[in-house]
């Protein structure tokens, strides 16, 4: 249990936020973002007559040459402000304009290890998620490369078959270390700001309720009878969670890659995560709504709050 929740503080403070879109690297690694084309210029470059000077970029004196030196760069090269989502990267055609174009499965990095190997849907594994991105890329437009989805992370293997009667055990796990996440994320966030305002005023009641029971290995019958107790300290963070995955849009629905960066690790892990978003998804749509996300977590129909997701 601990090991989850330490997982998902790496996910909730890295890859939750964004985990689907990554700047490309183009051509000239140099500049591949501003924060990195800042420390190049150390050196004053000289000539720089009028390039539109606004006040702010006066303001900060000494700095003002390389600013502006950026924002030619950034026209130069329109890639730099050009996102391309995984699988692909950014190349300019005759008139400058920057295109997405899948990438070349051969030119991502090699993995270190067996940890950057993904398991796809179609149980092969990728070298690293950039070998899998770019393979389901070049499929685009095909029926095999809409079927193909990052199905997990580390190599593929055997994934036992989830019982019935396990999978009914899953909710009860899951719901109890959201909320210890969240209690967590609460106690940690002194200045990172994780979470909002309005946010960390729920957590606070759930954190502050000497009720509530504590992070840690707890039997399947208490985790089912404190829900059953203290319920209402469950549906904000079903809530929440669905709030963190529903992002790639924001629409109350949650596709397939939306939830990738909370079922891909836990596959490896725990046998059921599979069967039981699929069941999840009741109307079987291949999205998996608000309604139907409280539902499979137990909260009953009358605590969906949309207003709770953000
Ligand atoms: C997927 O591949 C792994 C390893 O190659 C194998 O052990 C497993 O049985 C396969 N699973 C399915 C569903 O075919
Ligand atoms: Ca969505
Ligand atoms: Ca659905």
């Amino acid at each position: 249990m601990r090991m989850w929740i330490v997982f998902f503080l790496c996910l909730a403070g890295h890859a939750m936020a964004a985990p689907t879109e990554e700047v490309p690297v183009t051509e000239e690694p140099v500049y591949e973002d501003i924060d990195d084309a800042v420390p190049v210029i150390d050196e004053p470059v000289v000539e720089e007559p009028e390039v539109g000077v606004n006040p702010v970029q006066v303001d900060v004196g000494e700095f003002d040459e390389a600013i502006e030196i950026i924002e030619e760069e950034v026209f130069d090269n329109p890639c730099l402000t050009h996102h391309c989502k995984k699988g692909k990267v950014c190349e300019v055609d005759e008139d400058n304009t920057p295109l997405c174009v899948c990438q070349d499965p051969t030119a991502c990095t090699a993995a270190e290890g067996e940890f950057e190997h993904v398991c796809g849907t179609d149980n092969k594994t990728y070298d690293t998620s950039c070998h899998f991105f770019a393979t389901k890329c070049a499929l685009e437009g095909t029926k095999k490369g809409h079927k193909l989805h990052l199905d997990y992370i580390g190599p593929c293997k055997h994934i036992d078959t989830c019982l019935d009667s396990e999978l009914n055990e899953f909710p009860l796990r899951m719901r109890d270390w959201l909320k210890n996440v969240l209690v967590t994320l609460y106690e940690r966030d002194e200045d990172n700001n994780l979470l909002t305002e309005k946010q960390k005023l729920r957590v606070k009641k759930i954190y502050e309720n000497e009720k509530r029971l504590q992070a840690g290995e707890h039997s399947l019958d208490l985790l089912a009878h404190d829900f059953e107790k203290n319920y209402n300290m469950y549906i904000f963070p079903v809530h929440w969670q669905f709030g963190q995955l529903d992002q790639h849009p924001v629409d109350g629905y949650l596709t397939h890659t939306e939830l990738s960066p909370l079922r891909a690790p836990l596959i490896p892990m725990e046998h059921c995560t599979t069967r039981f978003f699929e069941e999840c998804d009741a109307d079987s749509d291949k999205y998996i709504a608000l309604e139907e996300w409280a539902a499979c977590f137990g909260v009953k129909e009358q605590d969906v709050d949309k207003d709770l997701v953000i």
